[in-house]
């Protein structure tokens, strides 16, 4: 059974890294993109899609459409992480996983208890004025107020340390995906469509033979895999490792 061949591949790796996404946090209750409740079958009330509401020209044009579609689907305070997430982080603590890359801007494997995260989007924790550089964490950024936030020193226009549609990924947060990612025993691969370029082309980057896919739908990558299970991640984690571990 695919559970205890997953099993069975934790128990004899201490090389495990994770690759992950929105389909991580959706048990955390905060929607992905793409499944059938997620942001992209959302009523258009905004206007556009997705990847132009979060684009660096549409931020830079319309920073008021960008803050709203981003403060009403994209912050999610209130979330707690999940199965997944815990289960990741006790495999990180008991020296069985080495790093996680995440697409996902949540900061849930941080809460989690989990320390060798690479977020290769960013984080909706972390904001900086554009003109003078000043740092606002989310909750001194959302106390500015409604619409734009402006930077009440020198008024420039503050942004989230996320990475929009046409902008690059971060080096340092990029090359220790790719390091950990070729250097590992074992690649997890969880709550992705592996649809987002460049970060889904990492799995490219894997040189082993235990490339594992968790992921309630079908991907691309499915037939690279060693093992594919189509289930939800936190279902599966908590089987596999906190019921076990
Ligand atoms: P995606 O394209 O929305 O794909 C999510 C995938 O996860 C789909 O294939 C789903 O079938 C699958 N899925 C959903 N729930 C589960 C579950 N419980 N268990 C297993 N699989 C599940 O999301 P990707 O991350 O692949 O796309 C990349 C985008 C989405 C990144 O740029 C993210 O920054 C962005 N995003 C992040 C968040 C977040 O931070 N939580 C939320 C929404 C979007």
């Amino acid at each position: 059974m695919a559970y205890e061949e997953l099993k069975k591949i934790i128990d004899e790796s201490d090389n495990i890294v994770f690759l992950g996404g929105a389909g991580v946090s959706t048990e955390s209750g905060i929607p992905d993109f793409r499944s059938e409740t997620g942001l992209y079958s959302a009523k258009q009330k905004y206007g556009y899609p997705p990847e132009t509401l979060l684009s660096h020209s549409l931020f830079m044009k319309k920073p008021e459409l960008f803050y709203k579609y981003y403060k009403e689907n994209l912050i999610c305070t209130e979330a707690k992480p999940n199965n997944a997430h815990y289960a990741l982080a006790k495999l990180e603590e008991m020296g069985k996983l080495r790093a996680i890359a995440t697409q996902n801007i949540d900061n849930l494997h941080q809460m989690a208890g989990s320390k060798n995260v690479y977020e290769l989007h960013g984080s909706v924790y972390r904001n900086n004025c554009m003109r003078c550089g000043k740092y606002f964490d989310l909750e001194a950024m959302l106390d500015l107020g409604e619409g734009v936030p402006k930077c009440p020193e020198c008024g420039g226009l503050i942004k989230p340390d996320v990475v929009l549609y046409e902008e690059g990924l971060n080096d340092y947060v990029w090359g220790n995906a790719v390091k950990y990612i070729s250097r590992a025993d074992v690649l997890i691969v969880g709550g992705t469509s592996l649809v987002v370029y460049p970060a889904a082309g990492l799995v490219n980057y894997y040189r082993g033979d235990k490339l594992v896919l968790i992921n309630k739908s079908e991907t691309a990558f499915d037939s690279h895999a060693d093992l594919v299970i189509h289930d939800a991640i936190g279902k599966v984690l908590k089987e596999v490792v906190l019921d076990r571990y």
